[in-house]
């Protein structure tokens, strides 16, 4: 099959790193606060590389789907909303979970099926919830966790709350119908809800761009249901926290939902051991230049923070996550009578009768 061209981002360029489009102006975060959400994604980075290898010596079963490459959307998002926002994710997202305060021993242990996983074992990689912090689960349905995301937008309007909720997806949900039903029921209703494509390029195997009509395919299809679509570099932690403050404050003012599509790149295959030799070495080497750390390293060079104060920060993240796959491998297997525990809202299995 021929490849289509690969869309070019609107006004965007992550060839250059100094141009005015990757780095937005405005009231950015100071250094300390940059410097924190830096460490928040090198541990996410390393969470990601750690169930990686976990999974290929065979302490990961089933299947993994890794972020690590998008670690700037759910860092810099997070660092956006209210702790009480409502969050949903795909199968692709430890990073949604941690940057949402499950803590990596928490995630790992989960992928390796012990008790002291998130989900105690039930949910697995596809599935990381965190409902204590409203991050209300990792979906594997394309698409399905949209609607979600709007009756929860709808739940916190009708309890008038100011709440809102997010879903993120990625670009292969924008040709699913949930997607458009949650659109266009959101934007009727004027639903604080907004939805962040996190735009990859790649659905399994196949580029995007083979198969959609639009260059950009979640902003370019806001128009038709009449809400703000936006661009965004999603490997820049600043640029996806300013966007989402924006177009949060927005949906929490009543002015209804907002599409955003954050541009990035997956460092790993699709899933499990796919090598993704369907990209283009020229894509891969580009855009793994673009590093979401590597630009939040350029960010806080220049705000004066020193190298070695960025090298101890990943030093801590190193030592954060090698605790937590030690602790995870010594955590015990469940109790297979917790079997039936917390699969219904009660927590019982009362239902099952
Ligand atoms: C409704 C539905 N169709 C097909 C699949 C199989 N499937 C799993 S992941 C995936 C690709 C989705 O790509 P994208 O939305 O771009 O997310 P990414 O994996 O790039 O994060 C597909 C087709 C599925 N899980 N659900
Ligand atoms: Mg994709």
């Amino acid at each position: 099959m021929t490849r289509a061209p690969q869309p070019e981002a609107r006004g965007l360029d992550i060839t250059d790193p100094d141009s005015p489009e990757t780095r937005p102006e405005g009231t950015g975060p100071d250094a300390g606060q940059l410097l924190a959400l830096y460490e928040e994604m090198a541990v996410i980075r390393r969470t990601e590389k750690a169930a990686h290898d976990l999974f290929m010596t065979g302490l990961v079963k089933g299947t993994t789907h890794l972020a690590a490459g998008h670690e700037a959307v759910a860092v810099g998002a997070s660092a956006a909303l209210r702790d009480d926002d409502y969050v949903f994710a795909t199968y692709r997202g430890h990073h949604h979970a941690l940057a949402r305060g499950a803590t990596p021993e928490e995630c790992l242990a989960e992928l390796m099926s012990r008790a002291t996983g998130l989900c105690g074992a039930k949910g697995g990689s596809m599935h990381l919830t965190k409902a204590s912090r409203n991050m209300l689960g990792s979906y594997a349905i394309v698409g399905a966790h949209l609607p979600m995301a709007v009756g929860a937008a709808w739940s916190a309007r009708l309890r008038g709350t100011e709440q809102i909720a997010v879903a993120f997806f990625g670009d292969g949900a924008t040709n699913i119908g949930a997607f458009h039903e949650a659109l266009n029921l959101a934007a009727v209703w004027k639903l604080p809800v907004l939805f962040v494509c996190e735009n990859n390029l790649y659905m399994e195997y196949t580029a995007i761009a083979d198969v959609t009509a639009v260059a950009n395919p979640a902003a370019d299809r806001a128009p038709a249901y009449g809400i703000p679509g936006e661009i965004v570099d999603g490997n820049d932690v600043v640029a996806v926290r300013e966007a989402v403050a924006r177009l949060a404050d927005r949906a929490r003012a009543g002015e209804g939902p907002s599409l955003l599509e954050a541009q990035t790149y997956r460092h790993f295959g699709h899933s499990r051991a796919d090598p993704a030799a369907y990209r283009p070495a020229e894509e891969v080497e580009r855009w793994l230049k673009h590093d979401p750390l590597d630009v939040a390293r350029g960010r806080l060079a220049d705000l004066g923070v020193p190298a070695e104060t960025v090298d101890a920060a990943d030093e801590r993240a190193a030592a954060v996550v090698q605790a937590a796959v030690e602790a995870a491998k010594n955590a015990p297997a469940p109790d297979p009578r917790e079997a039936l525990t917390d699969v219904w809202a009660d927590g019982g299995a009362q239902w099952r009768t």
